[in-house]
């Protein structure tokens, strides 16, 4: 099959409250949606970047460079059989995973909606619902975290993630852990602490987590081998598993007990499957992070988590946990067990609200194949 057309749009969508994390803040969603069209049929994906390089070294207005002068050209001049051949027209960029991210979801957008089945049908997923909880980024203060905490809970969430940093980890988290003793509880550091804080880091062995998530440098998985022989909780690795290979030495390594797989950190669907199978062969369970993404990329995060060794709760919330108005018809909404539906129509089972999508473009290309 040859891609005719890919669309690109630079889009910004504001956030209900701005997301904070150890390092940085988010007011909206600054993705780039990518369109593909083929064969009278078209395929969206969601590259969700953010506004500048503080998660990882990409950014909206680096990927659009990228995205207009080498991924989309590359991506028409394809024969793709399949959407894994997606990793071979881009084998040879580096970096920028989730800028070609964007497009290999499309990709496998486009042959479900061709082929008439679901994404999470065409990955391999067993299950029609997926566990999910809410990320809470840093608060002003104790109060505020209480409510915000309070308001997810009542609203049905079994599984609260807690950002953290210097000044804001042992008493939020302690607070939290004894308002409420059974729930599910994890937190993020984004790369903010060393190996010089371990015994520090120790202390939240006290309050039963599922998980510390990325203590220490975005790129280090040696220093976090170290790290978790001076921890009972289990580390999770965010940030430093950028492919499959980066899975397999940490694992190797003894770096983490958990690993948060993100699809559009690591290039795309395949290579994130890919890191599911080892992860399950090591015995490591995995689960499915978020980037804040509107409806078309959380379609693909809870497809992705319907895979059998998704076996914690995802951060894919439900959209009225983000935006006022999603940029899909039907918005995921939370079911009473705290999980979010599989959508099982062709492809990502999304319908992109139209008139939302003009009112939040910033920027629009089009570019076709040479004939
Ligand atoms: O580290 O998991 C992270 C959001 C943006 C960038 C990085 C992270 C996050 C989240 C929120 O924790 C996940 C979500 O609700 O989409
Ligand atoms: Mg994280």
């Amino acid at each position: 099959m040859h891609i005719e057309a890919i669309e690109l749009r630079q889009i910004e969508l504001p956030f209900i409250t701005p997301f904070a994390t150890s390092g940085w803040r988010e007011d909206a969603n600054h993705s780039i949606l990518v369109r593909v069209l083929a064969e009278g049929a078209e395929g969206w994906g969601e590259a969700p970047l953010g506004s500048g390089p503080w998660y990882n070294e990409e950014t909206q207005a680096s990927a659009w460079v990228i995205a207009c002068t080498h991924l989309a050209p590359m991506l028409l001049a394809a024969d793709l059989t399949r959407p894994e051949d997606v990793d071979a027209v881009y084998a040879k960029v580096r970096g920028n995973r989730m800028a070609r991210a964007g497009f290999e979801f499309a990709v496998w957008d486009l042959f479900g909606r061709l082929q008439n089945q679901s994404l999470s049908s065409m990955l391999g997923g067993t299950r029609s619902t997926v566990e999910v909880g809410v990320s809470v980024g840093v608060q002003p203060d104790l109060d505020t975290l209480l409510q915000v905490v309070d308001g997810y809970v009542n609203a049905g969430y079994q599984r609260v993630k807690l950002k953290i940093k210097p000044g804001w980890d042992l008493e939020p988290t302690r607070l939290v852990r004894t308002t409420w003793p059974d729930l599910r509880l994890q937190v993020d550091a984004n790369s903010i602490y060393t190996l010089a804080d371990a015994a520090h880091l120790a202390q939240l062995d006290a309050y039963d987590l599922l998980l510390i998530e990325q203590p220490l440098a975005h790129d280090d998985i040696i220093d976090h081998a170290k790290l978790q022989r001076q921890l009972k909780t289990p580390i999770c690795l965010d940030e430093s598993i950028v492919s499959p290979e980066h899975a397999r030495w940490a694992l190797e390594l003894n770096a983490c007990g958990v690993i948060n797989v993100k699809p559009s950190r690591v290039g795309g669907l395949n290579a994130a499957r890919q890191i599911h199978d080892l992860a399950a062969a090591a015995s490591i369970p995995v689960w499915c992070g978020g980037m804040l993404e509107t409806g078309i990329g959380r379609a693909v995060n809870v497809a992705l988590a319907s895979l059998p060794n998704f076996t914690l709760p995802g951060d894919i919330s439900a959209s009225n946990r983000y935006f006022t108005r999603d940029l899909i018809t039907t918005p995921f909404g939370l079911n009473p067990d705290s999980t979010l539906s599989v959508l099982s129509g062709p492809g990502n089972g999304i319908v992109v609200d139209g008139d939302l999508l003009e009112a939040i473009t910033r920027t629009k290309v089009v570019l076709t194949a040479k004939t």
